[in-house]
This record gives structure tokens, C-alpha cells and sequence, in this order.
């Protein structure tokens, strides 16, 4: 018996969410969001990661070690800490790491063995079609195994649907079992031991299970596992490894920026100690496998004195991986970007936001505009490579406060941006000053006194046009990390940016001329030629 199969991200093909948003009209706002993501080549939209995946591999072997570029890519570390916590209470498991590609062999786990549960990771979903998706796959080979859909993806429509919606909403999906928390490991471990003795779930809290028709929610008692006693053991999934994989030293984070729900989603603010993140760091190194990890802790270099720690902890086991995490530039001096690439920092995310004092007020982003010059300074000059991420037309901002973070940008020059429109999510702190900025509206449709999401939406496209110091990075499976995926690929810097810079040349053509059914020879040219 298995107790748990995991199985990780179900990545939608971007054609159907290209068609399922045009179906809004080519004019509204979802659909502007994702028009600068992909181009049109072969009577296709294609993401800038699938444009890479067809002209890399026109005269390449796709068992290269590495493959086709992919959310798969990089191992989820959803599934290593919950593998993990199980394996330490002597529980078994297995993974798919990725369900488009490991169809094969998830047909063969369900079909060939008794399982208990069958553990569906939902870190990244945004809406429940890829988990029904999985579900009305895994019902066709095995209709015994319990399956458990936990735990972010539920949390967050328990925390923003009514119940009428939410019962809906489960009967839609189907799964027998719904984890509501931020982490749900302890409550997993619960629901495998309650299914093998037959020990009834009503007691157990976190949970949704069905009943006749309908299902039926426990209380909810917050988990409160402690990440410095479940770091990951790496060395239990060293047959699975790729080059690359994600790791965290922290949970939440201890700030709260007016636009985040992460604070109040993920919980409770806790770090690990330094000699713990030593210990799985060498299970990394032990592993053989890995060059490059993301550190996915939002807030990496908080407190400075520990993050000093860390970075000095690295070089003295002088770990042959190199490295990337999110930085909160304000924060560091020139000791810590020495000590970042010297313990082999690639890379840096910047959660800049906007080039404007007040805006950043309004955010309670505590952070000033010249630290931020200062901080991006010095990772050009140690040439360390920085993305920015822009939020375009958050509550105060006006055309002249948007120019600013354009003239920011051009003058501070970091490698990568990215802007994105302000996304009103009414569970984040902002909604208590919705009076005093007068906003109406939530997602992508809003408006408040001094901007409305059509005007921010075109900003956004502005952006393309008017900035030249900085490269735009494309969404959708592209972004922040896929830079590391290319260099570790062996293409040079310069190679990377020539081919974003054309696959982007490619969007402002559509933009200019929506009419146009496919980019020009010109620009598929130049992108082939980057990556020759
Ligand atoms: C790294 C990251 C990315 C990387 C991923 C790279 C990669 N291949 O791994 C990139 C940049 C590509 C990315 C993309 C996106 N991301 Co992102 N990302 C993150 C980030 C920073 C870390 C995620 C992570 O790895 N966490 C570490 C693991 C260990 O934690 P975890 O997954 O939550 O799992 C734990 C528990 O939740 C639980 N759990 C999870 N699943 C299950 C299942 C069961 C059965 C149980 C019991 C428990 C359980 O167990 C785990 C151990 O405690 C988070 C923010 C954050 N700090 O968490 C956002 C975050 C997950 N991303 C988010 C979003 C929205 C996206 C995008 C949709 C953005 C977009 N518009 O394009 C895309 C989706 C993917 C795509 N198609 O491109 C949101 C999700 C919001 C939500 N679900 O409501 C987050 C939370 C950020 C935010 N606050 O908005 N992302
Ligand atoms: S934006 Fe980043 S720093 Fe601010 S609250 Fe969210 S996770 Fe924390």
C-alpha cells in the first residue's frame, strides 16, 4: 500500500487559456493582460518559453539532460516537504512531479497498486480547471484511492466564497477530501492514518468531507509546523532530480504590504536557523544532481545579520550550485552583495513596485527610492542580475507617478522588468482605506479616485514602448526564472537578452498592428539566431 501519491503542477496549454480569454473580446482587460505574454507563429500563441522550445530544439536532441523548458523544470518543492514530513512518520509515498509529462507512469502507480490517498499539490492554481482536469483523469484508472486537494488553492476559496459558493464549488470538483490551511501536512498525516484504521474523519480539523451530497467542514485549528524540524531531505528524491529545484528558509512574511495577501495567507512569520538550512543545503550537495536553486522566501535577506550568516555559511561549504531568491534591495549594503556573489548569487527578484515615493507610501512598502538606487547600484556593479517588478496603477497613481517609475527604471537600469496592472484582491490590506481612495471594483476591474484598470492597462503597454535600460520579461512559465534555466543551458547573457528583446519586438508589432496574423520572418530570425 501507498499511503499518499503526490502529484504536482497540471499546466493548462496556453492556447486554451489564449482562447478561453479572448472570449472576453480582444479589448477587455484579461484579455490585454495576457497579450503581451505571446506572440502568434504558425497560427499558434505561443509563450515565449514555447518559442524557445521550438527554435532550441530545431536542430537539437530533446534528451539534452535538461528538455523542453517547463514548469517541470524546476522540482516542486510542495511535494519535497510534504514527502518529506511523511517519510519521518515512517509513511510512504510517491510523486509526479508534473502531470501533462508523467501521464504514463501515474497510469501505471494507480492502476498497479493499492493506494490511500492520492494528494493533489495546488500551490499555483488560480482557478479549479487543472484539478478537475487531474481528478476525471485519476478516476479513469483507479476509483479506490481517497483523494485529498489541499491546501493554498482551498484555503483561499474558503477564505473569499460564501458557503453556498464553496459547496458548489466542491461538488464541482469532487475530491473526497479538502485541506483548508496554509500548510495541511499534520492534517494529511490525519486523514492517511484515519483511512488505513478505519478511525472516523469528523474528528479531524482543517478538513472538508463529503457526506451524502453534501460535505462537511471541521473547524479550523491553524496548523503550526515547525520548518526547522522538516527540512527537506533531498536525498529521498535524488532519483527524481533534475538540475534545477526550489528550497525556503523562511514561511510568510513579516511585512504587509497594502497589495499582499500573502502575510494573512500564508501565516504565521517563521524562519529556520542557519545551521538547518547548512544541513539541508548539504543533502542538496549530496544529491550530486542539482546546479541551480531558487530560494523561493520572500523576504530572503530579513533580518540582514542572519542573511550575512547564511551567505558566509555558503561559501565556506563552497556549494558547487548557484543560486537565486527574491531581495529586498533596500535592505542591503556593499558587504551583502559581496557576500551574495561570493556564495555564487546569480540572480536576483525585486519587489520594486513603483519609482514613486508616495506610491510606495501608499503600498507601505518601507522602502525609499534612492535605497532603492543605491541597492540596484551595486548589483550592477557586482554584476549580480536584477528583475523588477512593477505594479502599475495602485490606489494614488496618476500619469505623472507612472512616468516616474519609467524614468526609474531608465535610470537605474535593472537587467529585467516586469509591470504588471494592480490586481485588487479585497482579502488584501488596502480594502481598509477603500473609502478614503474611493475604489470600486476588485480583480482586474476597478477603479479608484485617481485611475481606472483600462487606463493602467494601456500604461502597461506603454511601458514596452518608452523603456530602453531594462528588458521586459514575459509571463507564463517564462518569467524570473526561466532566465537561469537558459544560462544554465550554457546560452550567454547576451544571447538571452537578444532573444527576449525579439520575442518582444514581436508583441509591440501585434500591438501596433493587431491585424497582423503572425510576427515577421525578420523577428523569427533574430530569435533563431539568438539561440543558434
Ligand atoms: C516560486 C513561485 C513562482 C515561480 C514558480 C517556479 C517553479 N517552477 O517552481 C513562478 C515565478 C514561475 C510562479 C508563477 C506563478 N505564480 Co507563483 N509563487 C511562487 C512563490 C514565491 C513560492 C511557491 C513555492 O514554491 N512555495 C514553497 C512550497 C513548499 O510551499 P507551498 O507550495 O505553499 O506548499 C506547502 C503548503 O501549501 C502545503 N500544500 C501544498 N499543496 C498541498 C496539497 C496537499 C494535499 C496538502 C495536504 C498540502 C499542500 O504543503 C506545502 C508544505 O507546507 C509563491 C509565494 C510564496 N512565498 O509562497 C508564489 C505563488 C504561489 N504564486 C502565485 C501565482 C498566482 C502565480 C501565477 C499564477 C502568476 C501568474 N499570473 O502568472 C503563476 C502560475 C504558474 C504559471 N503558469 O506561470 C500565487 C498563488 C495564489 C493563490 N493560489 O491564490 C502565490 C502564493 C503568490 C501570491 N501571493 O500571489 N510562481
Ligand atoms: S509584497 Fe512581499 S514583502 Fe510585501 S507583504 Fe507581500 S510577500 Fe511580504
Amino acid at each position: 500500500m501507498i499511503d499518499c501519491v503526490f502529484i504536482g503542477y497540471n499546466d493548462m496549454p496556453f492556447a486554451i487559456v489564449e482562447k478561453t480569454m479572448g472570449a472576453k473580446g480582444k479589448d477587455s482587460i484579461d484579455y490585454k493582460n495576457l497579450n503581451i505574454n505571446f506572440i502568434n507563429y504558425k497560427g499558434l500563441p505561443l509563450t515565449a518559453s514555447e518559442v524557445f522550445n521550438t527554435f532550441y530544439y530545431e536542430n537539437r536532441d530533446m534528451n539534452d539532460g535538461i528538455g523542453p523548458m517547463n514548469f517541470d523544470n524546476i522540482f516542486s518543492p510542495a511535494i519535497a516537504y510534504l514527502g518529506t514530513y511523511l517519510d519521518r512518520r515512517k509513511l510512504s509515498f510517491e510523486f509526479i512531479n508534473f502531470f501533462q509529462d508523467e501521464k504514463e507512469r501515474l497510469i501505471s502507480l494507480l492502476e498497479e497498486n493499492q493506494i490511500a490517498t492520492i494528494g493533489i499539490i495546488t500551490t499555483f492554481y488560480v482557478s479549479a480547471f487543472p484539478i478537475i482536469d487531474i481528478i476525471g483523469f485519476i478516476r479513469r484508472h483507479n476509483t479506490d484511492a481517497k483523494i485529498v486537494v489541499g491546501a493554498p488553492y482551498v484555503a483561499s476559496q474558503f477564505r473569499s466564497l460564501d458557503e453556498e459558493s464553496q459547496q458548489k464549488l466542491l461538488k464541482t470538483i469532487g475530491a473526497d477530501f479538502y485541506v483548508n490551511s496554509a500548510q495541511g501536512e499534520a492534517t494529511l498525516v490525519r486523514i492517511i492514518d484515519s483511512i488505513k484504521n478505519n478511525i472516523p474523519v469528523s474528528d479531524i480539523n482543517n478538513i472538508a468531507y463529503r457526506l451524502g451530497d453534501k460535505y462537511v467542514k471541521t473547524p479550523v485549528l491553524e496548523e503550526d509546523n515547525k520548518l526547522e524540524e522538516n527540512t527537506v531531505n533531498w536525498k529521498l528524491f535524488k532519483d527524481s532530480l533534475g538540475s534545477f529545484t526550489a528550497a525556503r528558509t523562511a514561511i510568510s512574511c513579516p511585512f504587509s504590504c497594502m497589495f499582499c495577501g500573502l502575510p494573512k495567507q500564508a501565516g504565521k512569520y517563521q524562519t529556520i536557523s542557519v545551521e538547518a538550512i547548512e544541513r539541508e543545503f548539504n543533502t542538496i550537495e549530496e544529491t550530486g544532481k542539482i546546479k541551480y536553486i531558487n530560494i523561493v522566501d520572500d523576504t530572503f535577506n530579513i533580518p540582514l545579520d542572519r542573511f550575512k550568516d547564511i551567505l558566509r555559511m555558503m561559501i565556506r561549504n563552497k556549494y558547487s550550485f548557484k543560486w537565486t531568491s527574491n531581495l529586498r534591495c533596500q535592505f542591503v549594503d556593499e558587504e551583502t552583495i559581496q557576500l551574495m556573489k561570493e556564495a555564487a548569487c546569480e540572480g536576483v527578484f525585486l519587489g520594486i513596485e513603483s519609482g514613486n515615493q508616495q506610491i510606495l507610501q501608499n503600498m507601505s512598502k518601507f522602502a525609499s527610492i534612492d535605497k532603492y538606487r543605491t541597492g540596484l547600484s551595486l548589483l550592477n556593479k557586482y554584476g549580480i542580475i536584477s528583475f523588477a517588478s512593477i505594479i502599475v496603477g495602485f490606489p494614488g497613481e496618476t500619469y505623472d507617478t507612472f512616468m516616474d517609475t519609467v524614468n526609474f527604471i531608465e535610470e537605474c537600469q535593472p537587467t529585467f522588468y516586469n509591470a504588471k496592472i494592480w490586481y485588487y484582491d479585497i482579502n488584501t490590506p488596502i480594502t481598509g482605506q477603500k473609502e478614503k481612495y474611493d475604489i470600486k471594483g476588485s480583480g482586474l476591474q476597478w477603479s479608484h479616485s485617481t485611475m481606472d484598470s483600462e487606463t493602467a492597462i494601456n500604461l502597461v503597454h506603454e511601458m514596452l514602448f518608452k523603456i530602453q535600460n531594462s528588458i521586459f520579461g514575459p509571463q507564463y512559465n517564462f518569467e524570473f526564472v526561466a532566465i537561469f534555466n537558459l544560462l544554465h543551458r550554457g546560452i550567454a547573457l547576451d544571447n538571452i537578452k537578444k532573444f527576449i528583446m525579439s520575442f518582444n519586438q514581436g508583441v509591440k508589432q501585434k500591438l501596433i498592428n493587431p491585424g497582423i496574423p503572425e510576427i515577421s520572418s525578420e523577428i523569427v530570425e533574430s530569435m533563431r539566431k539568438a539561440l543558434a
